[in-house]
């Protein structure tokens, strides 16, 4: 690498990630943390050889098409990456790669996380005490429902979809199904999950349902009011995938109608923008985009995605290319 390539990364990320952003590449940081703008990113198209975006820059066609344009590689930080449009990268011929494995614990983790609050009312009682309303125990408090020998649907079984099964399988004593037609009956029940021939029948089956599919045109509302309205009375539905899998105001509906017993939702359709119902009802856990978020997940979704850029600059086919 003669002439350091020029790196433009979008977001604060944590500080051995800059670190070596700047030792590797001429790379331009965001001190302030401030969402760019589409200006900014088309002159960073512009005037960069590479951007390093995150989930919150939508990497359009419009950004992609900037003429006249310098990058030719999106290293996306994240394992998601429908907030890029990859046949628009494609037809301008600019490399994409995200950041897959790192993240799996971290996301599975949350998705139990989600799971055992809404089933233990945990949110709730948090708020109770911290509101000052404890009034102390008794044996008719807060009463969840149990979680050892529940059926947990997992809707995709991917690397995130596996984590999860193993962890509610092996950890929680729970029975496990799933619907992902292209992994084989003996990779699910390497996790301890057993295949199901369609969504719906997960659906009707399932005590808790975890979503774990991309965010793709075909699953946009993979979870719409039809859908929704197969589950069980007494069911919850957890999403640690993307926001666009579930159709919101159908949730709401679902949920005001008592068809369903409560969610655990940490992405939305509209982040940061929640549906304002949803942050009323008590059955509901909600949290803010936690997904991968710990320190070490967090510095090693850098590293992969400057692992990428090297790559690709050392005239290197990078690991995680996408398109
Ligand atoms: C990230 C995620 O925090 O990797 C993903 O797809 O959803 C999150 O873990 C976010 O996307 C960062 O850009």
């Amino acid at each position: 690498m003669a002439v350091r390539p020029r790196v433009v990364v979008t977001r604060r990320v944590p500080a051995a990630v800059e670190d070596r952003a700047t030792a590797l590449f001429d790379a331009t940081l965001n001190p302030t943390d401030t969402p760019f703008t589409m200006g900014q990113l088309q002159n960073a198209m512009r005037t960069a050889d590479a951007l390093l975006p995150t989930v919150t820059d939508k990497i359009t066609a419009e950004v992609l098409g900037t003429t006249p344009r310098r990058a030719k590689i999106v290293a996306n930080f994240g394992v998601g990456f429908n907030n890029i449009d990859v046949a628009a990268a494609k037809q301008n011929g600019i490399v994409v790669t995200n950041t897959p494995d790192v993240l799996t614990d971290e996301t599975a983790d949350t998705a139990i996380a989600l799971l055992l609050m809404v089933a233990r009312r945990l949110g709730e009682g948090e708020r109770e005490l911290r509101a000052g309303k404890w009034t102390g125990w008794r044996p008719t408090h807060h009463l969840g429902t149990k979680v050892t020998g529940k059926t947990l649907g997992v809707i995709g079984l991917g690397r995130i979809g596996r984590a999860v099964a193993k962890r509610a399988s092996a950890g929680f004593g729970m029975r496990v199904v799933y619907y992902d037609p292209p992994v084989s009956a003996a990779d699910g029940k390497a996790v301890g999950a057993e295949p199901r021939d369609s969504l719906e029948a997960v659906l009707r089956e399932s005590d808790f349902v975890s979503l774990h599919a991309p965010a793709l045109p075909e699953t946009r509302h993979l979870m719409n009011a039809e859908r929704l309205a197969l589950m069980q009375r007494h069911a919850f539905l957890i999403n640690t995938a993307r926001g666009d899998l579930v159709d919101e105001a159908a949730l709401v509906r679902a949920l005001q109608a008592k068809t369903i017993a409560g969610a655990g939702l940490d992405v939305f359709e509209k982040e940061p923008v929640v549906t304002p119902e949803l942050l009323a009802m008590e059955n509901v856990v909600l949290l803010p985009h936690l997904g991968s978020a710990s320190t070490e997940t967090r510095v090693a979704m850098g590293m992969r995605a400057l692992d990428n850029l090297e790559a690709f600059f050392s005239e290197k086919p990078p690991r995680d290319r996408v398109a």
